[in-house]
């Protein structure tokens, strides 16, 4: 912490990283006043990917630390569930009743029957994945992660081999950057400070795709706009050009591809007609985006998570990202393409998540299927005993997971035991049996490693939480204890567990990162670029995919995997619109929440107003619908509430829910999930949250 010199009130800067789940992780530094609680918090200046830059939300994250609504004693339930009658009550007892209840689930149907559920509220190493540790101790049912990452690393490993690409500050030395399926602008601003600085300091042009004209794309210098799903379709046609007009790179193709001439004679057939029937693209803009492309060697594809939440989100991902390979802008600094770094850090984990105790044969429940498995359905169970005690920790499902009537009716369940561990009584927590108080990052000690980066950073605890608030990692120690759960990391601090885990890694210590702030951990150009190879035993990116084989930690394929496309394609496989379902709909994020973060603070919740739905003019005028009205969406899944925006910037038939709003923003409580599906998607899981077909009417 630095003592200099502050403005009145603020007595030191701390510094940090932010916790989010956002590909950013931010290097901050925050403010710490006189009270002991923080103030403001800005980007860290002399970090070259934060670049001094962070978002709205986080800079008066004073807002969300000090909110009053914050939960700062345990709680246990007194009236039904749902209700939000709770009584406070003392730690002891509550991590008592916890156990007693857990143990009491483990004795009736087997440890199976209990089920740690978390996500990524916090980033944090420790904190978020400590949990692990105590379910691999008790052999309690795994967590197959899929709700957010699956289909698009998929995807970009289906062809890379790998999770890991371009170094995303050389986005700065390219002269196209193409800004694939994510809206930066609102999900991680510092893609923008690195691409706008291409555009300032070398003319650098931008290009976006998305299915709607959001913030990203009104900065591109050509928007792609597409029909959501139908990126596979462009992705073709874009190579199809390339090949066409005599940008392939054949020697790169020869050098470093699978089976360029075989890729070649598939799109024959795939011009840009043929895309412009799925997209809706009109077929100059994906000459003009090929042409673009073909021209600029230094081409950056920053390909994001949006357009892998579809039932084709796989196959598109992989689509987009086999056409840096067709030009061979792998070689050219500033060109190439970059997903995230998941795969760069090389972090040995073992004793945060007791990987050393993991029995493999306890059962790996979906994480996104969450409402089947809570309401007994036999195949989302693997066969295995009903889940009768659930533990959670950095999610807010009852809000965030699809399929969302049938979470409520499984969180519903008299005889379901949860505890809810959580900053905010967010609507999951209004379920519980017992809700636990949650430390914020700024409280606690973790280490974050970016995936939109390649920064180690260090989020060391800086000031005392407020009320009776403890860490993630201090209430699994402390039921460990009582679950009679052993392993050597139960005893050990954070900071111990930090520090062992980057010796074992080989990424220095605490005290050096303590000294250092943070660690880059950059592969260097050869391999980042994969002139080496890509990550396969021959080194050659694969345009042929083999889909149940792609590299990924997932414990088991699902979906229609064998039904997945060869060879790039567009993959008919989304929900369809027909003439009970005439629209498309994306639930795409906010700018001002974060999933269903920050929807607690009054900034936010003014910036967003209310849950709207923007809807084409024409398809409004077509419906008796007038800009403001209030409106029903609908589909097999259940009906949504919320009010029309008129907005020229989508394709005719596509509506865009931003999100995610409470649920009980909404008329009637249902939130936008009630209309998303929670079937798997090809080829290892996850939730098709932009894939829905809906009908949309005035509410009468
Ligand atoms: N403000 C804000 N920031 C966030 C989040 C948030 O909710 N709000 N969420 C955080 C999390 S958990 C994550 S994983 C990241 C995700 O961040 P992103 O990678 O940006 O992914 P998405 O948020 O799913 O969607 C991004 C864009 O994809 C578009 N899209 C949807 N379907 C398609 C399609 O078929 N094709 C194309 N081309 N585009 C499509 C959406 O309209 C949206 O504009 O952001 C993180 N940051
Ligand atoms: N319709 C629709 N639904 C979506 C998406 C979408 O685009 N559209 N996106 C999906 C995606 S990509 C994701 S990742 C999921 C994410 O959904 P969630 O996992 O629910 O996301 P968050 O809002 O990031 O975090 C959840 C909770 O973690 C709590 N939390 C934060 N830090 C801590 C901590 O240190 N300890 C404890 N105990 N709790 C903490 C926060 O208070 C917050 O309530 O949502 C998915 N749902
Ligand atoms: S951009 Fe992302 S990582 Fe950076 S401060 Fe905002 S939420 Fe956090
Ligand atoms: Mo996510």
């Amino acid at each position: 912490m630095n003592q200099a010199v502050r403005p009145p009130g603020v007595k030191a800067t701390g510094y940090s990283a932010c916790p989010h789940d956002c590909p950013s992780t931010c290097a901050l530094e925050i403010d710490i006043l006189d009270g002991g609680t923080i103030g403001r918090v800005r980007g860290a200046k002399a970090n070259d990917y934060t670049a001094g830059v962070i978002c709205a939300k986080v800079a008066r994250y004073a807002e969300r630390a000090n909110h009053p609504d914050r939960l700062l004693y345990p709680l246990q339930r007194v009236g039904e569930k749902g209700s939000r009658d709770f009584r406070r009550i003392g730690w002891d007892d509550a991590l008592d009743i916890v156990a007693e209840n857990l143990l009491k689930a483990e004795a009736r149907h087997g440890a199976q029957s209990v089920w740690p559920y978390f996500y990524a509220g916090t980033m944090g190493l420790v904190q978020r994945d400590g949990i692990n540790r105590l379910r691999h101790a008790k052999k309690y049912s795994g967590f197959h992660s899929t709700i957010c990452v699956n289909p698009a690393y998929a995807g970009f490993a289906a062809g890379t081999g790998k999770i890991a690409g371009v170094d995303p500050r050389e986005m700065a030395k390219s002269d196209l950057v193409v800004i694939w399926g994510t809206n930066a602008v609102n999900t991680q601003v510092n893609v923008m400070t690195h691409a706008t600085r291409a555009r300032k300091e070398r003319g650098a042009r931008i290009a976006a795709v998305d299915v709607y004209m959001n913030g990203t794309m009104q900065q591109a210098d050509l928007p792609v706009l597409v029909k959501p799903g139908t990126d596979g379709a462009l992705a073709c046609a874009v190579m199809h050009c390339l090949f066409r007009d005599g940008y392939a790179d054949w020697d790169y193709l020869t050098k470093y591809t699978d089976a360029p001439h075989e890729l070649e004679a598939h799109l024959k057939t795939r011009d840009p007609q043929w895309a412009s029937a799925i997209t809706g693209t009109p077929v100059e803009t994906i000459e003009a985006f090929a042409r673009l492309i073909g021209e600029n060697k230094r081409t950056f594809f920053r390909l994001g998570y949006g357009f892998g939440r579809s039932r084709n989100g796989a196959a598109n991902m992989h689509a987009a990202s086999c056409i840096p390979a067709v030009t061979g802008a792998w070689l050219h600094e500033g060109g190439g393409a970059f997903h995230m770094n998941a795969d760069i850090y090389r972090l040995d984990k073992t004793l945060i998540e007791g990987l050393d105790v993991w029995d493999r044969s306890v059962r790996m429940l979906d994480q996104s299927r969450i409402g089947a498995i809570l309401t007994g359905d036999p195949d989302a169970l693997l066969g295995g005993p009903p889940v009768d005690a659930l533990f959670v920790q950095n999610t807010n499902p009852v809000s965030v997971a699809p399929d969302q009537t049938l979470v409520k009716r499984g969180f519903a369940r008299p005889d379901l035991f949860t505890c809810v561990h959580e900053q905010f009584m967010t609507e999951t927590a209004a379920m519980a049996d017992v809700v636990l108080p949650a430390t914020m990052f700024t409280e606690h000690d973790d280490i974050y490693r970016g995936g939109g980066h390649q920064y180690i950073v260090l989020g060391p605890k800086l000031v005392e939480p407020p009320g009776e608030c403890r860490s993630n990692h201090d209430v699994v120690v402390a039921l460990a204890s009582r679950l009679g759960a052993t392993h050597p990391g139960f005893a050990m601090s954070p900071r111990q567990l930090i520090d062992q885990m980057l010796r074992v890694s080989k990424r220095g210590t605490l005290a050096q990162l303590e000294a250092d702030k943070w660690l880059d951990c950059q592969p260097p150009f050869e391999k980042a670029h994969y002139l080496d190879g890509f990550n396969w035993p021959d080194g050659k990116f694969r345009f042929k995919p083999d889909w149940p084989n792609v590299p990924f930690r997932s414990p088991y394929t699902s979906g229609p995997v064998s039904a997945m496309p060869a060879l790039p394609d567009h993959w008919a496989s989304i929900e369809q619109a027909d003439d009970e379902h005439p629209f498309r709909m994306t639930t795409s994020p906010a700018r001002a929440f974060l999933n269903s973060t920050f929807t607690e603070t009054p900034t936010s919740q003014g910036n967003e107003k209310r849950p709207t739905v923007l809807i084409h003019p024409e398809d409004a005028a077509g419906q008796g619908i007038a800009d403001g009205d209030a409106v029903v969406l609908g589909n097999a899944r259940g009906q949504v509430r919320l009010h029309a925006k008129l907005f020229e910037g989508l394709r005719r038939g596509v509506l865009v829910a931003e999100s995610i709003w409470p649920n009980a923003a909404y008329v009637d409580g249902c939130g936008i999930n009630t209309l998303t599906g929670a079937d798997s998607i090809a080829p290892f899981g996850g939730a098709a949250f932009h894939d829905n077909k809906v009908w949309v009417r005035r509410a009468g």
